[in-house]
């Protein structure tokens, strides 16, 4: 690989900002909140002493400020894999590559990635309006499968990939175990779980609304893998954090219990909630 970057593989705005998040390497914090909603970004920087800068491009909307007098950064990624895969990358080439000079940096700064989103249980005891931190993801997307063939090992990830049924899937496996440092904030959380990301709300997740999902046991088949819950953006969110060298970790609102076919009374206050209890824990 070259060193220097051609125009075409690190698009720059007229400013200097990367293309999609539009956002220069002094508008973001070491500490970065990652929520999907584009809404959700000032319901938590409501919260900060001050938010210093406002940027947004598509569902990209990044506040900048501080918290108990320490610099921290909101974002929205909207929904999806593929726009983690322009979050990570943009966001490491922002503390990572010099961008005048569109080369690599030759000290490597490690980002620490806060996910504070929504999702749907599998598991029927997980009850809704609580929050459930990601210690392995499995990844149904395939996105992390252009970057990488390395997955991780332990009890959960062989069980998995040697009882998953489904051949036209091809998992992907992550853990959090490089954020040890960082999960000691949520060690309180109610439930910690094994997360299944995925490439869209309705059959991906075993919705079926006027169209078949790939198999009526696909709840029940997942959580009999071990996994608590459904949600579309954490396996790469940990996947290109590992191989880019950033910590991330995720917390997740649980707001559908899918295998009792509930959904939050008001998720809304379960969404304030989550974001007083990881602003409490992430800048105590
Ligand atoms: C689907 O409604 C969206 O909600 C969840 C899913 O991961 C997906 O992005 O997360 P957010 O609430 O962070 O958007
Ligand atoms: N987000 C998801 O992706 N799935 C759910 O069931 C709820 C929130």
């Amino acid at each position: 690989m070259l060193n220097k970057l051609a125009a075409s593989e690190l698009v720059l705005n007229d400013d200097g900002s990367v293309y999609h998040l539009n956002l220069l390497p002094e508008d973001i914090a070491g500490k970065i909140i990652l929520v999907g909603d584009p809404d959700r970004v000032p319901k938590v920087s409501k919260y900060f002493d001050k938010i210093e800068i406002k940027k947004n491009k598509r569902e990209f909307y990044t506040h900048t400020g501080t918290l108990r007098g320490e610099r921290i950064t909101v974002m929205s990624s909207g929904i999806g894999t593929e726009n983690i895969d322009i979050v990570m990358n943009e966001l490491d080439a922002l503390v990572n590559i010099d961008l005048k000079n569109k080369e690599f940096k030759t000290e490597h700064t490690a980002l620490e990635l806060f996910r504070l989103g929504t999702c749907g249980s599998v598991n029927p005891d997980v009850e809704v309006d609580n929050m459930l931190v990601t210690q392995n993801v499995v990844g149904l997307d395939g996105l992390l499968h252009f970057y990488s063939d390395y997955q991780f090992e332990n009890e959960f990830s062989r069980n998995f990939l040697d009882k998953f049924p489904y051949e036209k899937i091809k998992p992907m496996l992550y853990f959090a175990d490089w954020a040890e440092e960082i999960s000691d904030y949520y060690k309180d959380a109610k439930y910690h779980g094994n997360t299944a990301t995925f490439p869209g709300f309705y059959a991906p997740q075993g919705r079926q609304l006027r169209l078949k999902a790939i198999d009526d046991q696909f709840l029940e088949t997942l959580n009999d893998l071990g996994v608590t819950n459904f949600e579309m953006e954490t396996s790469a969110i940990y996947g290109l954090s590992k191989l880019l060298g950033h910590k991330a970790l995720t917390v997740n609102c649980v707001i559908a219990n899918r295998r009792r076919g509930e959904f939050s009374a008001d998720h809304h206050a379960s969404e304030k909630n989550m974001i007083e209890w990881v602003l409490d824990r992430i800048i105590p």
